[in-house]
């Protein structure tokens, strides 16, 4: 079972909401009214609401994809990949509800302009698959109207994101973030740091090992030294626990990697001698959501030897196409933690939200 908040001026209109959007099989949690709601009325009542989760199925057509798929096409040929789909929507629309009356023609129209849109953003076909799925679970529901919204809350409840908890235990937590070259890691540390600082007082501690890059370690000394943070640097695997010992009364310590492509194995397992001897809490992948669909893929796949836990997308503000986070968070299992939207530190990163995310992918502007 998964969770869902509706608010709405009255509970009838918060209940609606969520039959609309989860169907008439989703249970209500619990309801409470909420005072002085910041959209001009007094008074707004909020629903929690659970529902199926879509986890058992996702894992379902993930392992039958990974049976029949071969190693390197990874879903991506745009062929196949309309036929089939095209076969998924014929199917959907044959089984068609035998209830409410609805335009059929017309939504079948509207079924075949989202699965063209979904393409476009680069969902895969799986991805895809399970939205249409999902869909066909909503059939009596659906009219042409609302469509729109159900393909989002079905995108949202496909994407597994985490948020990071602000705690001040002083004991040296330590995150990575790693990723290919150029993909926005130093830039990250140094909004995350900020804000850490900044809004949430805690102590940070900054370990570079970027020695290979010209100008790296200054790129974060110059940003250390105006926002008052210790930063050190690692020159070789063996620095690495004598470093974070210094740090190890601070709340935070983040660790700036050398940017590396996916395709340098040797250079990415050298990489992990820097982690072997210490214990690193959360390591994040980095990855820019301008790079291809293939190229995403291949990275996320190549920096499995880093063991990492969560994604971290930059670069939102630049994409064109958003559909490559949900495809990766799926395939892999983990969570997106952090999304950037711009150069500017710190205000230009978001904590990743299912819903923005999947407004993000299918309406493809990121404001
Ligand atoms: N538009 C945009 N630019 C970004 C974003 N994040 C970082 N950048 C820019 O991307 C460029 C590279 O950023 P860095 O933080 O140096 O990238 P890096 O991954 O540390 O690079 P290497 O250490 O060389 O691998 C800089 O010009 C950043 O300002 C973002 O979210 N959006
Ligand atoms: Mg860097």
């Amino acid at each position: 079972m998964k969770t869902k908040k509706f608010i709405a001026p009255t509970l009838k209109e918060a209940t609606e909401k969520m039959k609309l959007e989860l169907g008439s099989e989703a249970i209500i949690l619990s309801t409470r009214v909420i005072e002085n709601y910041d959209n001009g009325f007094r008074k707004m009542f909020e629903i929690v609401s659970a529902y199926e989760d879509e986890q058992r199925e996702i894992t379902e057509i993930l392992n039958q994809k990974s049976n029949v798929s071969s190693a390197n096409n990874h879903g991506l040929d745009f062929e196949k990949k309309l036929s089939d789909f095209k076969t998924v929507i014929d199917k959907s629309l044959k089984d068609k509800n035998n209830g409410k009356a609805q335009n059929l023609t017309s939504l079948k129209d509207e079924i075949q302009t989202i699965a063209d849109t979904l393409f476009e953003r680069d969902l895969s076909k799986d991805v895809i698959k399970l939205v249409i799925n999902y869909l066909k679970k909503s059939k009596s529901y659906l009219t042409v109207d609302n469509l729109d919204n159900y393909v989002i809350t079905g995108l949202a409840s496909l994407l597994n994101t985490r948020s990071f908890e602000i705690e001040k235990r002083k004991s040296g937590r330590v995150i990575s973030i790693i990723g290919p070259t150029g993909v926005g890691k130093t830039t990250c540390i140094a909004k995350l740091a900020a804000i850490s600082k900044i809004i949430h007082n805690l102590d940070i501690g900054i370990i570079s090992i970027d020695t290979y890059r010209l100008g790296a370690i200054d790129q974060l000394r110059i940003f250390s030294e105006i926002s008052n943070v210790d930063m050190l640097v690692a020159y070789e695997p063996s620095d690495m626990p004598k470093l974070i010992a210094k740090l190890k009364n601070k709340d935070l310590i983040f660790i700036d990697t050398t940017g590396r492509s996916q395709k340098n194995t040797a250079e990415l397992k050298k990489m992990t001698s820097f982690f072997s001897n210490v214990k690193i809490d959360e390591t994040y992948l980095a990855l820019s959501m301008t790079s291809s669909p293939k190229n995403l893929l291949d990275a996320a796949e190549k920096f499995k030897i880093f063991n990492y836990d969560s994604f971290v997308f930059t670069k939102i503000d630049e994409a064109v196409t958003h559909g490559s986070m949900l495809n990766l968070s799926l395939r892999f299992q983990k969570p997106v933690i952090y999304l950037t939207n711009g150069q500017i530190i710190p205000d230009d990163i978001l904590a990743a939200d299912s819903e923005y995310a999947a407004k993000l992918i299918y309406n493809g502007n990121f404001n």
